[in-house]
This record gives structure tokens, C-alpha cells and sequence, in this order.
């Protein structure tokens, strides 16, 4: 690793010991999981690199932005509007984080029955392991689940600049009105702290550039549907997961590129796994890097995950912003009738999120569900049952699993995992 690197993180204020113990842990996951699937496209070249310099070169391109001015603002939901910050001048990170750190500092200030992602996300700022947090201007926490918003009392205390968003809980007139006045709070704190105003162009302009990622994610998905899938399920996870840090105009170019390559496979009729492989569409939390285990499991076992009902998926990335609004209010009433549609489990009640899983298991063509909740997250273990008896009334077959960021469980989940997929054989 670049010596400079080193002296990056030092100045940032990472604990080197921990940070390397970080690295080793995803760099021998990276290597186990993703370097060892066989029939890669070419195009995640560009993603293995993004990965291979996640704490270097982003990192120092983050630091470089921030010695020109431009403010970084990281967040912990797709609630958080990138086109409102990119519209500000500044970048959004996301700060998801997908592993188990200093556990034991984080259980001194939260319940052990604390999910694993808020838990995570606490442990990388105890742990000092985390350059993206560090080099944050602002944290944007979001009032969702009860886990997330109580503990963003605490984590108030561990980092100087959270701003805390309020959501609603109901998909009614009341709730939308309560999301714009929040986009609009938000918009006006963007502007206190870049000192940028936010006109309609600017906006326009955002919206554009996030509405160009997205439709690249959308032209993936589509690819997906195709037997055989052109790209497996880990390495569409990873460029959705990629989405949430890296520079969003080069991230489109890389999707897009990565597409063109996979519409050669379609005609083709190739992919990394044969024709007919039992197909998988996975529903749930979302999974941040570096939570591979599931999906990982799911691929060794004789199947193909062909989409995400997940933040890290469909349900972050689903709907464009209408770009038809001349004003900056109209902008931001557009902004906020596409995030509204967001069908988290945290909403009650959640009607659409069933209707979006059945639309994808169809549009997939999916052989199978597996509900995916984290060990302690109730809006989505208790839509796991409503989940189970929708898809069950359609004759749908579907395996609900919760599980956390440890490896204790692997090879128990394996063994289901692959009952499953044999049953769909
Ligand atoms: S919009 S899914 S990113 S809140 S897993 S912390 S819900 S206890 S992550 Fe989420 Fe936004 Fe919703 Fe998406 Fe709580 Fe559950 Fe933990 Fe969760």
C-alpha cells in the first residue's frame, strides 16, 4: 500500500493498527469471494479497482475536493437526496458499513440487540477505521427505524456535524407534505454550509447527472433478466454498492460500459453460469460492503442472484426525478415525489413493497425469493411474514433467513441455502 496512503489516514485521525486489521479483513474477503468467480465480464476490471483503492485513491480524490472548497456530506440511507448536495456543490458518501468493528466499544453504548449495519456504523467511528466518516463535513442521520434514530442521540456525541432529517412513517398526504418541508430544511442547510445558493439550474443539472447513474443502473437490471444471466448476482451487488461512493458521472460511464459488454453476452448466449441455473431474486435489507456472505452462499450453491428488492438494489435506485419543473420549488417537489416512493419497511403500512417484490420476481424471471432481514431489524422481520404469505399465495417458493455480519452461521445458512436451491431444481 502507497506510503503516502499511510500518512493520508494518520492526518485523518484512523488508528493504522485497526485500519490494517480493516483492510486484511476486505481484502481477503474481496479476494476469497470476488477474484475466484469464474467467467467475470471484463468490465468490473473498473470495480475491482474502485475496491482495491476504496481508502486510497477516493479517499485522496475526496481530500483533494475538500482542498478546493467543496464539502463531503455522508449518509446512511437513500433517503438522503444526491441531487441536493451534488446541486450544493458538495459530494455525497454513503457510510453503510457491512462488517463487525470494535464490537465490544460499541455494545458500551448500545444494546447487544442493536442490528448489525448500526452497529457497524458505530464501530468504524470507535474503531477510527473509517477515512470516509473522518473526512466528512457533515453526517446526515435520518429519522427511520426506532434503532437508527435513537441511536443517532449517541453518535451525536461521537462526531462533530449530524443533522439529523425526520421521515415519515405513512404514505399519506400529511407524510409527503412532512418529506418536501424536510427536502426543503435540508436544501437550506446544504446551502449554510457550502455557501452555495441552490438555483434551478444547479438543480436541474443534479438531477440530470443522478438520474443518468440511475438509468445505468436500470439498463443492468434489464440484462439481468436474460437466461443466461450476463453477470452474476456479487458483481451487479458490487457495482450497486460502488454507486454510493464513487464520482457519480465516472460511475455511469463504467456501468454503461459494462453494459455494452453485456449485451454482447445476451446475444451470445453466455454468462458465468449455465443456461437455466435456478434464478434468485433476493429481498430485504440492505447489504453494504463488505456483506458478501449471503449472496456468496447463494452463488456456490448452484444458483444466480438476478435482482435486489433492497436500498442496495431496486428499491434505492427504482424511478427517475421528473426534470419537467422550471422553478426550484417544482425541482424539489420532484425530488420529493420520487423519494416518497421509496417502499422501506419502515413505512406502515408497506402494501407497495409487496407489490414491487411480485413485479420483480416476474420481470426477473425468478425461480425463488430469499428474504434477507438482519439479525435485530424489526420493520423488516415482520414484513418477512407478510413477504412469505404473499408470495406463498402465488405459488412463489421463498426462504426468509436473518442473519448478521459474522461468519458463526455460514455453514448453517449454506445448508438451507442449498435445500432451497435443490427444491427449486
Ligand atoms: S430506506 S432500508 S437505507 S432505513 S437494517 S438500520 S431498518 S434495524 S437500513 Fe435502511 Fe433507509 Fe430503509 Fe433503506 Fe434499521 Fe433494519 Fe438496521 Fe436498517
Amino acid at each position: 500500500m502507497n506510503d503516502n496512503y499511510r500518512t493520508m489516514w494518520k492526518d485523518l485521525g484512523l488508528d493504522l493498527n485497526a485500519h490494517d486489521m480493516l483492510l486484511e479483513v476486505l481484502g481477503k474477503g474481496y479476494t476469497d469471494i470476488y477474484l475466484s468467480q469464474g467467467g467475470r465480464p471484463a468490465g468490473m476490471g473498473y470495480f475491482d479497482f474502485v475496491m482495491s483503492e476504496v481508502h486510497g485513491l477516493r479517499i485522496k480524490e475526496l481530500l483533494d475536493e475538500k482542498a478546493a472548497g467543496r464539502k463531503i456530506v455522508g449518509s446512511y440511507c437513500v433517503f438522503v437526496p444526491e441531487e441536493i448536495v451534488l446541486a450544493a456543490n458538495a459530494t455525497l458518501v454513503g457510510l453503510c458499513s457491512g462488517a463487525e468493528f470494535a464490537t465490544d466499544a460499541v455494545e458500551k453504548l448500545l444494546p447487544r440487540n442493536t442490528c448489525a449495519l448500526i452497529k457497524s456504523s458505530f464501530g468504524f467511528k470507535l474503531g477510527k477505521v473509517c477515512p470516509f466518516l473522518e473526512c466528512a463535513d457533515m453526517i446526515v442521520g435520518e429519522n427511520t427505524c426506532d434503532g437508527k434514530k435513537k441511536s443517532y442521540e449517541i453518535f451525536n456525541d461521537l462526531v462533530p456535524q449530524l443533522y439529523v432529517m425526520d421521515l415519515p412513517q405513512m404514505k399519506s398526504s400529511a407524510g409527503k407534505a412532512l418529506l418536501k418541508s424536510e427536502y426543503d430544511r435540508f436544501k437550506e442547510e446544504m446551502e449554510r454550509l457550502t455557501g452555495v445558493t441552490i438555483d434551478a439550474d444547479r438543480l436541474k443539472q443534479s438531477i440530470d447527472l443522478v438520474n443518468a447513474k440511475r438509468k445505468a443502473i436500470h439498463r443492468l437490471s434489464v440484462l439481468r433478466k436474460f437466461n443466461p444471466a450476463p453477470i452474476s448476482g456479487l458483481d451487479a451487488l458490487l457495482a450497486n454498492q460502488v454507486s454510493f461512493y464513487d464520482n457519480p458521472a465516472r460511475f455511469t460511464e463504467s456501468v454503461n460500459k459494462l453494459c455494452d459488454e453485456l449485451e454482447n453476452r445476451v446475444k451470445d448466449k453466455t454468462g458465468p453460469f449455465p443456461a437455466n441455473t435456478p434464478r434468485i431474486l433476493i429481498s430485504g435489507c440492505p447489504m453494504a460492503v463488505p456483506n458478501w456472505k449471503l449472496p456468496w452462499l447463494i452463488e456456490t450453491s448452484g444458483a444466480v442472484i438476478v435482482g435486489e428488492e433492497s436500498c442496495v438494489g431496486e428499491r434505492g435506485t427504482r424511478n427517475l426525478v421528473n426534470t419537467n419543473g422550471n422553478t426550484v420549488d417544482e425541482l424539489m417537489n420532484a425530488i420529493t415525489d420520487r423519494y416518497f416512493e421509496i417502499d422501506c419497511a419502515v413505512f406502515t403500512p408497506n402494501p407497495d413493497r409487496l407489490q414491487h417484490i411480485l413485479e420483480m420476481k416476474e420481470a426477473y424471471n425468478a425461480d425463488g425469493v430469499i428474504h434477507y432481514g438482519l439479525q435485530f431489524c424489526q420493520p423488516y422481520a415482520i414484513e418477512s411474514g407478510r413477504v412469505e404469505k404473499t408470495l406463498q399465495a402465488k405459488n412463489v417458493p421463498v426462504l426468509c433467513v436473518e442473519t448478521d455480519y459474522s461468519q458463526a452461521d455460514a455453514a448453517q445458512l449454506k445448508t438451507r441455502v442449498e435445500a432451497f436451491i435443490e427444491m427449486l431444481k
